[in-house]
Order: structure tokens, then sequence, then C-alpha cells
């Protein structure tokens, strides 16, 4: 038994080293792919027992194998094909009653064909994403392993694809841990599984795997950028066109595969107003690659924020990923065109992507409709500061975040973290993501939702350490709602801050049942929150460095967190729009709010 262990625990660790390659690629939409999407087998294992073995180590016949007994002699105490399916993509809380609370592991496995093409090409796996620890196994071997339930990964697959019988395992594990980005505590429903798209890309034996094609900072006609390759022949010429702008421009790319780009040309300009989208090509060889890119400029100057050169104003609205009429998570663009067309309808012109990375359609669609994003990491209240591998885990989810959505116009904003609590280990940790952003992504803004502190009862303290590292100041308040003040205090209350940046108030809010009447003081009532959002955004227009506000939150959310019988019910109410997609009366106050704001 020993030596049979060893052997296996070996033979593990080289199926792991022989596949650690793992090089995003972007822009997927507009790529030669096939759906994996669909049903798929999956077998419930609250104990991983298809991954360990009864001495809790890694077992080298875990269920990824996915053995069939050859004769009724043979013991084989699962089998796929025999068992339940769920639609991937989503959430499996969604799909059955009794996976609804469901915390731990679950198989995936789904078989397909594949045709290879006369040309010899390259294949990837691609993940949109699994929550929230995922090992992936194709035809009995494993091809890696991802952390992080809301960013894209992908393995390459060439030399283990066969034309027939194809068999991809997910071991998909969304347990929370102390040590995990988030971590235990959060405020949101932990959807488990394979919840967004799962696609084979056909790629070129070497082609174009990422490019960043933005406006140099503070530059509205120089684009300035790179072209990275993938494959044997790094060293090519490359071209990059836009059209509608007659740009035809060369370049060519280094032993390394990175070409430089840098262009001057004229271009109409994104914005909210105008959400121009540019058709760019880049050519390698026989490989054209299109993207939808929009242009602008994006900076701050005292307390202003500049789009273009121009003073901008942030009217918005915090979004979760979830469909509350399914009360799932949101994957789809259908899903994304209900979200973003109830921001627009409220009068928006920004949503923030709370508490994590969405789903690419979300910003897809938010560069065609003119809605600028503010997307952020789930570094959420309790992170575990001082451990260097949290620090890795938030760092790799960062950049996957920034490496999928660079050239998207609409993203403007990279929040580093939420609400979490001052210390010197914090500070540190978040100025390491900062730092790490600023490399990433020299043009966009930096934020983080701070919390406030009062410097006496009635004056608000912008003063967090953390403010001297961001472009913009992003604040939760709830003044009215938690703590002992009414949501009449606000019309006494005043702002001040340390820092010569401009302020959003990232989220403010407070919970109302859609149908619950009374009076204004009573908590769950529409009035309750009508009254709420009356005062807050009047406190709210009077703060001289307010460039922004997005209220917590679009719509009633699933939570863990909220279990107040027939009120809440295990959602947090704090939606201007129910979970039946009904509008509260506190939307039309936002609503009217953001039709007279203006910058005085
Ligand atoms: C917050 C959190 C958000 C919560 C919200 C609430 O400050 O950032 O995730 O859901 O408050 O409803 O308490």
């Amino acid at each position: 038994m020993k030596i049979e262990m060893k052997i296996a625990t070996l033979f593990l660790f080289l199926q792991t080293f022989v596949s650690a390659q793992n090089t995003l690629i972007t822009n997927t939409d507009n790529r030669s792919t096939q759906s994996l999407n669909g049903k798929w087998k999956i077998i419930v294992d609250p104990y991983e027992n298809g991954f360990y073995n009864y001495r809790y180590e890694e077992s080298a016949a875990g269920y990824f194998k996915n053995e069939k007994a050859a004769d009724p002699s043979q013991l084989v105490e699962y089998n796929f094909d025999a068992s339940d399916e769920l639609y991937v993509p989503g959430d499996w809380n969604s799909q059955m009653e009794m996976l609804k609370w469901y915390e731990g592991t679950i198989w995936y496995k789904r078989s397909f064909d594949y045709k290879k093409s006369e040309k010899q090409k390259r294949v990837f796996v691609y993940f949109g994403a699994v929550n929230y620890k995922a090992h992936i196994y194709l035809n009995g071997k494993k091809i890696g392993e991802h952390t992080g339930g809301f960013t894209p990964f992908n393995f390459e697959i060439t030399d283990l694809l066969v034309e027939k019988d194809n068999y991809l395992v997910v071991k998909a594990d969304n347990k929370r841990s102390k040590d995990g980005v988030p971590t235990l505590n959060t405020d949101w429903w932990n959807y488990g599984g394979l919840t967004r798209d799962v696609q084979l890309i056909e790629v070129e034996n070497t082609f174009v795997q990422d490019t960043y094609i933005q406006l140099k900072k503070g530059s509205l006609n120089e684009i300035s950028g790179w072209v990275q390759l993938n494959g044997a022949n790094k060293s090519q010429k490359i071209k990059v066109c836009i059209p509608d702008a007659k740009v035809d421009f060369e370049t060519t790319s280094d032993a390394l595969g990175l070409a430089p780009i840098a262009i001057k040309t004229k271009l109409i300009l994104w914005s909210p107003e105008n959400p121009k989208l540019y058709k760019v090509l880049v050519i390698v060889g026989n490989d054209t690659l299109e993207d939808q890119i929009g242009f602008r400029c994006i900076e701050t100057k005292g307390h202003d924020i500049l789009l273009n050169k121009k003073q901008l104003l942030l009217k918005g609205i915090c979004i979760h990923e979830e469909v509350p009429t399914r009360g799932a998570r949101a994957y789809s663009m259908e899903d994304a065109r209900l979200l973003l067309g109830w921001a627009k309808e409220l009068g928006c012109n920004y949503v923030r992507l709370a508490h994590y990375p969405h789903n690419e359609n979300m910003t897809r669609l938010a560069d065609q409709l003119g809605l600028v994003v503010w997307s952020e990491i789930p570094v959420y209240w309790t992170i575990e500061w001082s451990n260097p591998l949290v620090l890795e885990n938030a760092k790799k989810q960062l950049t996957e975040m920034i490496t999928r959505d660079k050239n998207k116009a609409s993203v403007m904003i990279w929040s580093m973290a939420n609400e979490t609590p001052l210390s010197m280990p914090r500070l540190t940790f978040l100025k390491a993501l900062v730092d790490a952003t600023r490399q990433l992504d020299s043009t966009r803004l930096i934020s983080a939702a701070l919390e406030i502190h009062t410097s006496d009862k009635n004056t608000m303290m912008i003063d967090d350490p953390l403010g001297a590292y961001l472009d913009v100041l992003g604040c939760n308040e709830y003044i009215g709602w938690y703590g002992d003040k009414t949501p009449q205090a606000c019309d006494s209350i005043s702002w001040t801050t340390k820092y010569n940046k401009p302020l959003v108030i990232s989220e403010t809010g407070a919970d109302a049942a859609f149908g619950m009447h009374g009076a204004n003081n009573v908590r769950f009532t529409e009035e309750y929150q009508e009254n709420y959002f009356k005062h807050q955004l009047a406190m709210l227009q009077r703060i001289p460095f307010l460039r922004g506000v997005s209220p917590w939150v679009l719509a009633d959310f699933r939570s863990p967190r909220r279990p107040l019988p027939s009120i809440q019910n295990f959602w947090n109410r704090k939606g201007l729009i129910s979970e039946h997609g009904d509008r509260k009366k506190a939307f039309y106050v936002v609503q009217k709010f953001y039709a007279d704001w203006q910058l005085k």
C-alpha cells in the first residue's frame, strides 16, 4: 500500500509539472472557438472522496479517471454517465434545490469529439470562471489548477486531444477559507460551479495572445501599447489597422514575441454620450484578430475626474453579478442587458461592478452602452493581510482582471479593496496591489472603497492613509441606516478630506422590502428607504470634492447574512429594484436626482 502511494504521488507531481503552462488568452469573443457549454455530468462530493484516498492524500485514481466497471466483478463506486446533470455556464445553487446552500466540491464531466483541422493548429481550453478552486483534467491527465472565482484562465491541450470521446473533468470547490480572497465572511451568495462559458480556443501555431491598445496617458491622439505573440515564430512583422481612422501601422516583434505600438491619429473619442468603438485589426501572417475598441483619456486634476479633458460626474449604481429574478449568478449577454438596462433607466453613466470582476459580457456591453465601469477584486473586509500567499492570490486575480479588460474603454477605475480596516499590514498589502496595477496598466484610475472616520460628531473625514496612493477616493457610508443616526441627521453633516483628490461615494443605502409600507422611520419600509435617499443625496450634493455616487445597490440580492423572516428571507433588501424586478420608491428618488444633478 505504501509503495503504491509513493508512486501515485510522483505520478501526480509529473502530471501537474508537464502542464504548468498557463498564459491568458484575451479577446476570446473574436476568436475561433468551440463551445463546451451545455449539460455536464456531475458528482456531488462533500468529503472529496474522488480526490483524496482514505489517508487524505491526493489519489491517483480520482474521479478524473472517469472509470467504468468493465465487468460486474470490478469495483468502481462512481459513474459520471449515470449521474445528474447541471447546465454550464451556471451556478449549481440555483439549478438544484438540494444545492442551494451547498459549499464544497462538485465534479463536472463533459465528453466531446474534436476534429483537428488540416492546418497544424493549437487548442486551448478556456474557462470564463470557476468558483472558487478548480482542478482540470483532460482524458485522465491533470492539465492544471486555478484559484479565484471570478477571473478567466486557460490551458493548452493540443497534444492531449483525440478525435473521439475526449473527457474533460473539473473539480470545482467553493468552500470558503480564512486565507481565501474573498475570505470567510462576505455579504453575498457563494454561488459555486462553472459559472461562466467554457470554450475550446483554436489558434495558429504562432498567434496573437494579447494586445494592449489604448490612448497614451494624457493624450487624445496618440495610441500606445503592444502586441504579444505566443508560439515558435516569435519575431514577425505585425500590422495594426483601424480602417475608420485610416490607420495602417507596422511593427516587428522581438525574440520574446513582444511588439510595441505607437500611432498618432485623429479619433472620435469614446464617452457616455457617444460610446464610439472602432474596429481594430491585428494581423500576423495568416492570423487576423479583430476587436472593437473605444479610445478616451481619463485623468484627475485636483478634485476633478477628467474624461477627454472635460469634467466628469459619475452618476452610478452598484451591481452584484446576480439576476435577482432567477436568484442566480448572471453570466450571459442577456443577463448583462437586463442589469445594465436597469442602470440606464435609472439615469446612470457609471456602474460599480461589485465586489469581484464580473463576466466579460458586462464590460463588452458597458463599452457599447457608454457606461463607465469601476471594476474590483474581492479583497473584502477581513483578508489575511500578513500572509504572502494571500497577497499572491490577490495579485493574480488583479492581473487576470486587468489582462482581460484592459482594452475596454468603459473600464476607467480599478479598485483594490472594499471596506478594509486600518493597519500597517493592510496598508503594505494594498500598496503592493496599487504598484502592481500601475505596472500592468498605466492609463486608468486606481481607487478603493474606504471607510469614513469622524473628526467630530457632525464631520466626516476621509483620512485613510491608503488615500495617498489612490487617484480617486472611494467611500462607503450608511449614515441613517447603520449606526445611531437617523437619515435626517445627514442635514447637518459636513465632509472634509486630507487629500486634494476626487471623491466617489462608492456605497450608500438602506433596506426596503418591496410592497412594505409605513412611516418613514419604520425600518424596511419603502418609505424609510425613500426618505433615506432624499436626505443622503441632499447631503452628498453639498460635498465640494464629490465627483460621483453609486448607491448600494441596483437590485435585492441573496445573502446568507440576512435571515430576518418574511422581510429578508436571506436577501439583502437594499436594492432599488426588488428580486421580482419591481422598482421601489427610492428608485424614483435616485432617478430624479440623476436627471437634475450637475457640477456647479
Ligand atoms: C457594505 C458592503 C456591502 C454590503 C453592504 C450592506 O458596506 O460593502 O457588500 O452588502 O454594506 O448591505 O451592508
